[in-house]
């Protein structure tokens, strides 16, 4: 008799890998200006986000770095090992085209998270290079939203 087949949300299942990318600074999180970005570190969030990534049966493949070169490989690499992806790119989501063109490229669907409301904050913080090749954006709910991100994506994928 053949086996039936696998409900989608049955944790058990290997459903594959979301790439995690944290982007320059991030590696400072908890250690620093706590009443903005909070008490977590990175390794929390990592945590969180592996945690989280269970429940719904997909395994995490967490990047952080401060060399933009880096994300666009880690970006890049997703395309053959991950069917999501979860971005913070910190500044470089003000400024980096090349990201944009990255995560376009890949084809994956991709959410944005941001720790803090970023349009509470400096002008220069409204614009993102990468939202408009995001599938959704998380912004303002502190390290919450990577777990947002997560679950939204079970959802989506
Ligand atoms: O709110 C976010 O998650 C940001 O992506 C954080 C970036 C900022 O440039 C973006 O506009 C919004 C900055 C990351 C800096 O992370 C730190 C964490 C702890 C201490 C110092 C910096």
């Amino acid at each position: 008799m053949e086996a039936a087949p696998e409900a989608p949300n049955d944790p058990s299942t290997d459903r594959g890998t979301i790439l995690i990318v944290n982007g320059p600074n991030l590696n400072l999180l908890g250690t620093r200006e706590p009443e903005k970005y909070g008490t977590s570190t990175l390794a929390d969030v990592e945590q969180l986000a592996m945690a989280a990534a269970g429940t719904h049966g997909f395994t995490v493949d967490c990047v952080q770095s401060n060399h933009e070169g880096d994300l666009l490989d880690a970006i890049h690499a997703a395309r053959t090992s991950a069917v999501g992806i979860v971005i913070n790119a910190g500044a470089f989501t003000h400024t980096s085209v090349a990201l944009r063109d990255a995560l376009a490229a890949v084809q994956l669907p991709a959410v944005e998270v941001h720790i803090t409301n970023v349009h509470q904050r400096e002008e220069f913080r409204h614009h993102s290079y990468l939202s408009p090749v995001c599938t959704a954006v998380i912004v303002g709910a502190g390290v919450q939203g990577y777990k947002l991100a997560i679950d939204y994506l079970a959802t989506a994928l």
